[in-house]
């Protein structure tokens, strides 16, 4: 049997830089290999909102955003078979097919399967399922939770334990698991070795908590505002840097150099800014030090340094997700939190409703908010 569309509350980006429109939307059914959601609750991430500042080059409109949402499944199409009706799932901006060169090759998390039209806003097949105002709504990062329905690649969703909170997991969709698994996959960072975090938000901090798991040396953190340094030792950092107070002449890179004797093994850039990108890589031990890049820039920004900078060792690395292959490894993360080896709880700062999510996005820009979660 064919399903029906069903009319919810959406969160819709008409255009870049405007406010969110909490307005009807229509959720068509799910066609094959996908998965209608009811969401029900999802974080705010600052990529939602770097998108719809406009400075995303593959950001279009107009558009449902969020990325980090957790929900029971409503509904599946033909030939769904990773997921059924009432499954608690987290939704994945990074699908995990099994069967492309990506998801066979244990070097990389990034699936092939679904990017292109994930990155056109539109299902695999090239449609949309949400309609407002008679006209098609665009998807993003192919999981759009900022609506109560959503619709989703069956690759693009995994089923976790029923007894986890939802307002938790929904975490785990980005923030938490993004820094964390840097840490933990995409370095592997080694016992005892030396870590810098810049930018102490949620995923810095997951970050964080990631070096403590690896049993790192020193975990500094790095920001420019000073409300972070009881938010890092929280976490496990063991020292905190802001720049801001450095004595003149001293940089932070000379700062790390110091505090290190010749540099950290690892850095993470949690900031999406081009310059302390810089900073973290030129932080780095001679080498050896590898420096891993998180933050996103905005369009039209580069990063540079001195080619010496590689030559004599120095690495430059980037994470997407955390490197974690989220249909295979995400149960194991929730395991982790429900078994007390992994935060969650501990980010959020603010809890609101999705009709307020224009509130959510302004408290977000504030330095007292690590994570929102709306309910739906
Ligand atoms: P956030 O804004 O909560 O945290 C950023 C922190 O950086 C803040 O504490 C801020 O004070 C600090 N900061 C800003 N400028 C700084 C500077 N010059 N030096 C030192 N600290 C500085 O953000 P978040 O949610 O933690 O996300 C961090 C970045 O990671 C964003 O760019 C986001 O888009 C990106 N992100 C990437 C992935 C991925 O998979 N690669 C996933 C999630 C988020
Ligand atoms: N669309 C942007 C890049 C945005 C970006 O880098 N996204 C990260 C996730 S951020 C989550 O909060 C990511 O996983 N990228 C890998 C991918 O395939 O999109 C641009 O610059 O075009
Ligand atoms: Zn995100």
């Amino acid at each position: 049997t064919v399903g029906k569309t069903i009319t919810c509350k959406a969160a819709i980006a008409w255009g870049p830089g405007q406010e969110l429109s909490y307005e009807d939307v229509e959720v068509g059914p799910p066609r094959a290999h996908e998965v209608r959601i009811k969401i029900k609750y999802t974080g705010v991430c600052h990529t939602d909102a770097y998108t719809l500042s406009g400075k995303d080059p593959e950001g279009a409109f107009p558009v449902i955003l969020g990325h980090e949402g957790a929900g029971t499944v409503e509904s599946v199409g033909e030939g769904v078979t990773n997921v059924k009706p009432g499954d608690h799932v987290v939704a994945l901006y990074t699908p995990e097919c099994k069967e492309c060169k990506f998801c066979k090759s244990n070097k990389t998390n990034l699936c092939g399967k679904i990017r292109a039209t994930q990155g056109k806003g539109v299902m695999p097949d090239g449609t949309s399922r949400f309609r407002a105002r008679g006209q098609d709504i665009l998807h993003f990062m192919g999981t759009s939770t900022f609506s109560q329905y959503t619709v989703v690649a069956d690759i693009s969703v995994v089923a976790v334990q029923q007894d986890a909170p939802m307002d938790r997991t929904c975490l785990l969709g980005c923030g938490i698991t993004t820094g964390y698994g840097a840490a933990r996959t995409t370095a592997a960072v080694e016992k005892g070795s030396n870590v810098a975090v810049f930018g102490a938000g949620c995923v810095g901090l997951s970050v964080v908590q990631g070096a403590v798991a690896q049993q790192a040396g020193k975990i500094i953190v790095v920001d420019v505002n000073p409300a972070k340094e009881e938010w890092s030792r929280k976490f496990g950092a063991t020292d905190f840097v802001n720049p801001a107070t450095l004595p003149e002449g001293q940089t932070v890179v000379d700062k790390l150099v110091e505090m290190t004797d010749g540099g950290c093994d690892y850095t993470f850039d949690c900031t999406g800014n081009v310059s302390v990108m810089r900073a973290a890589l030129e932080a780095c031990h001679k080498g050896w030090g590898q420096s891993i890049i998180i933050g996103v820039a905005a369009a039209g920004q580069e990063i540079a340094t001195r080619p010496f900078q590689l030559v004599t060792g120095r690495v430059w690395k980037g994470s997407a997700f955390g490197g974690i292959k989220g249909r295979s490894q995400l149960p194991d993360l929730v395991t982790d939190y429900l078994e007390g080896r992994l935060k969650v709880d501990e980010f959020i700062t603010h809890r609101k409703t999705l009709a307020e999510i224009n509130d959510a996005f302004e408290i977000m820009k504030q330095g007292d908010c690590i994570r929102a979660v709306l309910n739906m």
